[in-house]
């Protein structure tokens, strides 16, 4: 990409193109032109996006994600789902299981282990890419933006169902003070590491990934498991760069945004050894998923295709949109806590 200063018709927003960064910057009306900085994402190397917009990265992200919806589900469909994967070698080791909706924050938890583990070895093999590319590790969050954040503003509601998650809301501003509260020693101690992985990503974890999707500018039409049972057919074009929609984990990790997050997520893996003193984790949730998956048929997949053949951009009313969101078993939902689990972490929290 070429480094430069690229401005609009109007002057007031000017796109910052550096090596690593695009930032677009809005001039202010004050006489002194004062710039703001609204935006600064780290431009990643082609070869990073070669990597996370593979089929095999995004269908193991996919189905690591889609078998535990499955295995913590009660549709009636999920068996059915888990047996699919099964069969290729995808099943949760013995012993993972879902903990249910309020698991103590002792309990020994390999569930929440697998997700801090599987996130984290994801990380390495990306950061292990950038380093033979001599490029500086993937950056992340060591805070969560603001809503008044300028480098990372949050893009706007496309859908009811995140309004709460993108507002000025409760749930937002449960983010925030939990968030806060739990990177403090005291309460890192209170938790066992699975129990950690549980809590963030049923709540943190999700209320991120909804507040800074934007909307999706492709709708893949196919569920994972009905292509590998050869009842749908399955969409190349849904392997494009394009796809990058946070809220889905076959293209999440596409999305840059989704380093900056898991990046904090990360961290806290750190921060609670260090408040438990210890060196080295034992870890006791450690579940990678199967074998690489081979969808029949597609043996020869296209190497990233070129926008303009592949991009399906699709409006957002387009029902399409709605039945994915309404059938998937992998979207990330958005959750709003009960109550009673707020009064519960409050508590434990010291908040
Ligand atoms: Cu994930």
């Amino acid at each position: 990409m070429h480094s430069g200063v690229f401005s609009g018709g109007n002057d007031s927003l000017v796109l910052v193109i550096s090596a690593k960064h695009v930032r677009i910057e809005h001039l202010g009306d004050s006489k002194f032109k004062k710039v703001k900085s609204i935006m600064t994402i780290r431009q990643y190397p082609t070869e990073l996006f070669q990597m996370t917009a593979s089929r095999k990265m995004r269908l193991r992200h996919a189905a690591w994600h889609a078998v535990r919806a499955a295995s913590s589900s009660t549709r009636p469909e999920a068996p059915n789902i888990m047996r699919t994967y099964k069969e290729i070698g995808w099943e949760l080791p013995a012993g993972s299981s879902y903990p249910g909706a309020n698991p103590p924050l002792e309990r020994q938890d390999p569930w929440g282990e697998d997700f801090l583990y599987m996130h984290r070895k994801m990380m390495g093999n990306v950061n292990n890419l950038l380093a033979t590319l001599g490029e500086s590790e993937l950056e992340r969050w060591l805070k969560i933006p603001r809503a008044d954040d300028p480098e990372f503003p949050v893009p706007p509601s496309f859908h009811p169902d995140l309004n709460e998650a993108k507002n000025d809301s409760e749930t937002s501003r449960l983010m925030f003070e939990w968030s806060e509260a739990l990177i403090l020693p005291a309460n890192l101690r209170r938790f066992s590491l699975g129990a950690l992985g549980t809590f963030v990503e049923e709540t943190i974890h999700n209320w991120m990934h909804a507040r800074w999707s934007e909307a999706p500018k492709y709708v893949r039409s196919f569920e994972l498991s009905q292509v590998l049972d050869g009842v749908q057919a399955y969409e190349p074009a849904a392997e494009d760069l394009e796809n990058d929609y946070l809220g889905d984990p076959y293209s999440s990790h596409v999305n840059p945004i989704f380093w900056y997050l898991h990046g904090w997520i990360d961290n806290l893996i750190d921060l609670w050894a260090e408040a438990n003193g210890i060196e080295e984790i034992q870890w006791i949730g450690t579940w990678m998923g199967g074998p690489d998956i081979e969808i029949p048929g597609q043996s020869f997949p296209p190497l990233l295709p070129s926008a303009e053949i592949f991009a399906m951009p699709q409006s957002l009313n387009h029902p399409k949109f709605e039945s994915f969101l309404r059938n998937s078993n992998n979207f990330i939902r958005f959750q709003a806590p009960t109550k009673k689990r707020m009064k519960e972490v409050e508590k434990l929290l010291s908040l």
